[in-house]
């Protein structure tokens, strides 16, 4: 049982709160997909990626927990996660990318609805004997061939091959949280079946994961009914799963990175160095809202890393700090590459045994 009526252990969530109904055929899938990699002797990284809801009322109906009407929401795109799997798989990791359904996926965020719709793209060239009598609602009859714009011609070739080689390879294996339910439930049956990679696991945290939520014994059962004025609705506080999930369910030897997302950018660096004192992993990457798509601060313990690497280590302080920039005006450069290129030597770094994981 929880501890008290807004905070629950991660011990007490798990004992009290249900799993997903898909949970157990989704780790047969994670079950093969590591054992095929191990096999081939790859490095995996989990990739956590979108936002997960936080259901308000319960919608039970043909004996299947439905999504609810209301629920909050926590703000992502998926844009860090699915660009940074690109370039793992790039850099030769096979990749567990673990997403908010609909959220961005790699290969193709290329061309989301929304930025990038994919039928501007698309040209019909009318069949030989349309051709002197095309019209609207001729397209798509006898003889039309469906051809992509000259100009986008290059870049989609580029994607696709990619996309197809990396699917011919079996390096890129998907799975779907919506609620913080289904992600909790999911992150430590996945960490624990990653375990067996020992050091050669990597967790990659860009979730963007409610901190608060309704237990299910505390949720209505059906739609929250209007007409009695304001609603006041008290959440529990969701359990710190990073302790645990360093502790025990990546058996202490993953290379666990995690992000920090603030709007306060006098909070970035402190809430950073204090999520890495508590739980003891190797990474915390702080990012603020505004500035995330050009900046972010690697928080690091100062003796996992040489010298050269560090910006601003206080000789005091255990940490160091380290910032990556690049030209907010060059749209062509994604950080993603960067962030995941420094994460690629530090894994590196730590699969050699040349860094210590647990705080001094
Ligand atoms: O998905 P996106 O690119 O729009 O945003 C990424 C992000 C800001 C959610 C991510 O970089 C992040 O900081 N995730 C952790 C958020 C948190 O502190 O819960």
């Amino acid at each position: 049982m929880p501890e008290s009526s807004s905070s629950f252990s991660a011990e007490s969530y798990f004992a009290t709160q249900p799993p997903p109904p898909g949970l157990e055929h989704d780790i047969e899938g994670v079950k093969e997909f590591v054992r095929r990699q191990q096999e081939k002797g790859r490095n995996i990284v989990l990739v956590t990626s979108g936002g997960t809801t936080v259901p308000l009322e319960l919608n039970v109906a043909y004996g299947q927990l439905r999504p609810s009407v209301r629920f909050l929401d926590n703000f992502s795109a998926g844009t860090r996660g699915a660009t940074s799997a690109e370039y793992f798989l790039k850099a030769g990791y096979a990749v567990l990318f673990m997403h908010r359904q609909f959220s961005l996926q790699p290969f193709s965020r290329h061309y989301s609805h929304s930025t990038n719709p994919f039928l501007d793209f698309l040209e019909i060239e009318p069949g030989v004997e349309e051709r002197s009598s095309f019209t609207a609602s001729g397209a798509g009859s006898k003889g039309s061939q469906i051809c992509v714009t000259l100009d986008k011609r290059e870049t989609l070739l580029e994607v696709l091959t990619v996309y197809k080689a990396v699917h011919a390879a079996g390096t890129l294996h998907t799975l779907t949280f919506v609620t913080v339910n289904d992600y909790l439930w999911l992150l430590r049956a996945v960490s624990q079946e990653l375990s067996v990679m020992k050091r050669k696991a990597m967790y990659y945290l860009a979730a963007a994961v409610s901190d608060f939520f309704l237990p299910r014994q505390k949720m209505a059962k059906h739609k929250i009914q209007s007409g009695k004025g304001s609603l006041h609705i008290e959440m529990d506080q969701v359990p710190k799963i990073l302790k645990p999930m360093v502790d025990n369910w990546t058996g202490k030897d993953g290379f666990v990175v995690s992000f920090k997302l603030e709007t306060d950018p006098a909070l970035l660096i402190p809430k950073a160095e204090t999520s890495l004192q508590r739980y003891g992993h190797q990474v915390v990457i702080g990012n603020d809202l505004n500035r995330r798509k050009f900046e972010v601060v690697f928080i690091s313990w100062k003796d996992a890393l040489p010298s050269s690497s560090i910006d601003t280590a206080d000789s005091s302080s255990s940490f160091a700090e380290s910032w990556l920039r690049i030209d907010p005006y060059d749209h062509n450069k994604e950080i993603e590459e960067d962030i995941v290129a420094e994460l690629v030597k530090r894994h590196e770094m730590w699969i050699a045994g040349g860094t210590t994981s647990i705080k001094p």
